[in-house]
């Protein structure tokens, strides 16, 4: 995966005359630059993307963001067909809070809630790669226990 993604930038930088200053970045492995499983966040925010509805629950808002990603997933064999991510912000202030732990779980339009599943930070947000294979109504809890160490659990829905 790391191959892959990194290829065409060498080719890219290879290509120009900028050649001499290759820049320190372009061998950066970060989180936030490459998601979870290596799935770019450029991939993320891509046309397939959708975005469900936040949800406020004391104090803090809760912001997901769903990118379809099932075809570069496929092509590792893995079945995670979507990427998702949260962004949490304090409802007051609106500032980020990237300090915490948050799990996700997925129940299926069957009625089948998935394990819980550790949400990494990964920029300003958590994310995780999640199956959303059968067509139908999804629901998605994520709990979390942020900076205050209160618990939250966030619902939303996506699908119908
Ligand atoms: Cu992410």
């Amino acid at each position: 995966m790391k191959k892959k993604l990194i290829l065409p930038l060498a080719a890219l930088l290879l290509s120009s005359p900028l050649i001499a200053t290759v820049p320190a970045w372009a061998g950066d492995d970060t989180p936030v630059e490459r998601g979870l499983n290596g799935v770019s966040t450029m991939e993320a925010t891509s046309d397939t993307a959708s975005t469900m509805e936040s949800v406020e629950l004391d104090g803090v808002t809760a912001r997901p963001h769903l990118a379809d990603v099932r075809e570069a997933m496929a092509k590792h064999g893995m079945k995670e067909t979507h990427h998702m991510m949260v962004m949490f912000t304090d409802s007051k202030t609106g500032t980020a809070i990237t300090e915490g732990t948050v799990a996700i779980k997925v129940t299926d339009p069957s009625g089948v809630t998935s394990e819980p599943k550790k949400m990494m930070l990964m920029g300003d947000g958590f994310g995780a790669d999640i199956s959303l294979a059968a067509p139908g109504k999804y629901s998605m809890e994520v709990g979390s226990k942020l900076a205050d160490a209160k618990k939250r659990v966030f619902t939303f829905s996506y699908g119908k």
